[in-house]
């Protein structure tokens, strides 16, 4: 066999982090868009949008009853599960308040069929390809005057190396039930940052999850590379009135302020991941993550409630 077209005896990573002493800006080598318009809910226009920025927002997508209905069952679980010690409720660092609970489609039905409606699975779809699963899903309740910020990230360098996501094939939908202002701590992205891939330096900590869902050190981007996305993209918040969503490629810088405001800012993430991009095995060498987390069961591609 000639010997540069033999199967490599390893296939080398191709979004190495945390593995160097220094960071590194890396080209992206997966596509933005798996699919194409025309077969989905959202338009050339929008799938062009989502491309150029890595995220789409989409104003007021949820009406008011069913914002209500939703913040209710947001309330029902804090209230259920804030003194369960329940591994999947995460804590604010300081006051103990709710931050997030994980696996809420687990816990609830009503969230189950929201992850399945054709306006949020639909444009998944559409968006990555072909069938999708939840990777992970998530309330981030940030609390007024207590919730704390998510430092800048991007969540796929996270999902590469402690969950083994192998490509850049998955994306969050954040649903906010609470109106976003610029008081209380809204989702910030950086548009064009999802084309560069930043390699983190330091070695990923054992369980590391259990500091890094409350405050993440690691996998964090270093100041200068992050400074130049800023500059080259600037920073956008999303903003918007409750039932407003974004949907954000896993590559898409993004982070949030902590909220001092009285106001909540109240949002329900969802993570659609390829059924062609099952995980493997986390690239820092360390037991996978539990699955409330990242869930690694065969596939069962997510259906619309009507199918
Ligand atoms: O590690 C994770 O999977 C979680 N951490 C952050 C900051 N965003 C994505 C996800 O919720
Ligand atoms: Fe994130």
């Amino acid at each position: 066999m000639n010997s540069n077209t033999a199967t490599p005896l390893y296939s080398p990573d191709p979004y190495p982090s945390r593995v160097a002493p220094r960071p590194a800006r890396l080209d992206r080598l997966d596509p933005v868009i798996w699919g194409a318009a025309g077969k989905g809910p959202l338009d050339k226009q929008a799938l062009a949008r989502y491309e150029r920025q890595g995220y789409l927002i989409m104003p007021a997508l949820l009406d008011a009853d069913e914002v209500a209905g939703f913040s209710a069952e947001l309330s029902r679980l804090r209230h259920d599960f804030a003194a369960s010690g329940d591994a999947r409720v995460i804590a604010e660092p300081g006051s103990g308040a709710v931050r997030s609970i994980f696996a809420v489609h687990e816990l609830s039905e009503r969230l189950t069929a929201l992850f399945r409606d054709p306006r949020l699975l639909g444009a998944a779809r559409q968006i990555l390809g072909g069938d999708v699963y939840l990777h992970q899903s998530r309330i981030n309740y940030k609390p007024g005057f207590r919730g704390k910020e998510f430092y800048w990230h991007s969540d796929f360098e996270t999902w590469h190396v402690e969950d083994g996501m192998p490509r850049m094939r998955a994306l969050s939908c954040s649903i906010s039930l609470t109106d976003n202002t610029e008081n209380n701590g809204p989702l910030l992205l950086i548009p064009g940052s999802h084309l560069s891939f930043i390699a983190c330096v330091g070695e990923t900590p054992q369980n590391h999850y259990q500091t890094s869902l409350r405050r993440q050190e690691y996998g964090v981007p270093d100041d200068l590379n992050l400074a130049d996305l800023v500059r080259e993209g600037g920073i956008e918040a999303f903003t918007g009135i409750a039932g407003s969503v974004v949907f954000f490629d896993c590559n898409t810088m993004h982070g949030s302020s902590s909220n001092i405001s009285p106001q909540p800012r109240s949002n329900i993430f969802a993570v659609y991941n390829s059924v062609e991009n099952t995980l493997g095995e986390p690239t820092c060498g360390l037991p996978p993550r539990p699955q409330f987390i990242a869930d690694r069961r065969p596939p069962t591609p997510l259906r619309p409630p009507q199918e």
